[in-house]
């Protein structure tokens, strides 16, 4: 493991620098923000085997390649579109039996010429897209299972509406996981935005209370097995009257997925923000999730960085995810560079 130091002006410059340097693997220790002079210094780390070669120049950020797909839809990687592709790919993600047969019978029904389009044309008819916006009539309230990036994607829209100098309402009522409060309030003091922390129903009706165009609300990881820790969500929901939106990491089992989304969606979710996308190869849990207007799609997360905005779902976007399938080149290049 290797640290390393860095300062700049903003917090989307000192990431450019950390990514420049240590690559996309390293992972951020600390951040802290100056008092004076307004710089922050984050400390990143990366394991020994994982650091670049240095080259002689700065390389610039690789964004994966769904993202650089997405950036020139010219020169996708397209390839003629052939069922036995699309077939493969189904079964790569672990798509449900009904599921998989039925993106196959919509993706039939175009005329498309490649796997992305016909997944696009497949996902347009059976998902709901849903994005988060910077403004919302109710508060939003992010819940989900542990550590399923709530906090960090919260921050994420908080910080794209700093950034757009809309005005952005925080709070938290992660008083439950040691440190989960502090987590947001840090976000909040980069962001010059104050964080209210509330551990009670009543003291959130408090907090809400008053006209806000964005109100986020941050809630401490959730087993959707547990009835105390539900009815206690149940009981913030009620008391903020806030809309739930459902934070679901990638690559989790298909069906576990489904029976957590049908719980959230008891509680009244209607919309889920797929997060850690880069972290997983296999979405068979999101399009699960996602399927036959169970959950809408409201955002995509592809990176721990608070800097980097939740990306705006669209169906060719979600279908260039599932049709970019590993390469057996790309990992063994990966396997050479940790041994
Ligand atoms: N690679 C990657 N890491 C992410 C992403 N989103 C969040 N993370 C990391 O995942 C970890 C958990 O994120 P949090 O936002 O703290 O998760 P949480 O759901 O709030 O966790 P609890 O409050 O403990 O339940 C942190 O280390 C984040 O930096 C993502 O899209 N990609
Ligand atoms: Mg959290």
């Amino acid at each position: 493991m290797r640290l390393k130091t860095f300062s700049a002006k903003t917090m989307k410059e000192v990431m450019a620098l950390v990514r420049d340097t240590m690559g996309p693997d390293a992972i951020i220790v600390s951040v802290e923000q100056a008092r004076k002079g307004g710089s922050v210094r984050v400390t990143a780390a990366v394991e020994q085997g994982l650091l670049p070669q240095r080259p002689p120049k700065a390389p610039r950020p690789r964004p994966s390649p769904a993202i650089s797909d997405e950036r020139r839809p010219q020169r996708a990687r397209s390839r003629p579109f052939d069922m036995a592709e699309l077939k493969a790919a189904i079964a790569h993600h672990g798509f449900p039996f009904a599921l998989g047969e039925r993106v196959v019978e919509l993706a039939a029904r175009h005329d498309a010429e490649t796997l992305a389009e016909a997944l696009a044309a497949a996902f347009e008819s059976l998902i709901g897209f849903a994005p988060l916006a910077l403004e919302a009539p109710r508060p939003l309230m992010f819940i989900g299972p542990p550590v399923a990036s709530k906090t960090v994607s919260l921050a994420k829209l908080a910080a794209e509406a700093v950034v757009n100098g809309r005005p952005v309402r925080l709070i938290t009522t992660d008083t439950v996981k040691s440190g989960g409060a502090q987590q947001l309030e840090h976000y909040g003091t980069l962001m010059e935005t104050e964080v209210a922390v509330v551990d009670e129903a009543d003291a959130l009706a408090k907090a809400v209370s008053g006209a806000a165009p964005l109100t986020l609300i941050d809630t401490c990881g959730l087993s959707p097995f547990s009835l105390d820790e539900l009815e206690r969500a149940v009981r913030l929901l009620k008391a903020a009257d806030a809309e739930p939106v459902l934070v679901l990491p990638a690559g989790i089992d298909p069906l576990e997925a489904a029976e957590m989304a049908d719980i959230f969606a008891r509680m009244g979710a209607r919309r889920f923000v797929a997060t850690r996308l880069d972290g997983a190869r296999r979405y068979g849990s999101l399009l699960t999730v996602a399927r036959g207007g169970r959950l809408a799609l409201a955002g995509m997360s592809r990176s721990p960085y608070v800097a980097e905005p939740l990306e705006t779902p669209t169906p060719m976007r979600l279908a260039r995810l599932v049709a970019t399938l590993p390469s057996a080149k790309a990992a063994a290049r990966i396997k050479e560079r940790i041994s």
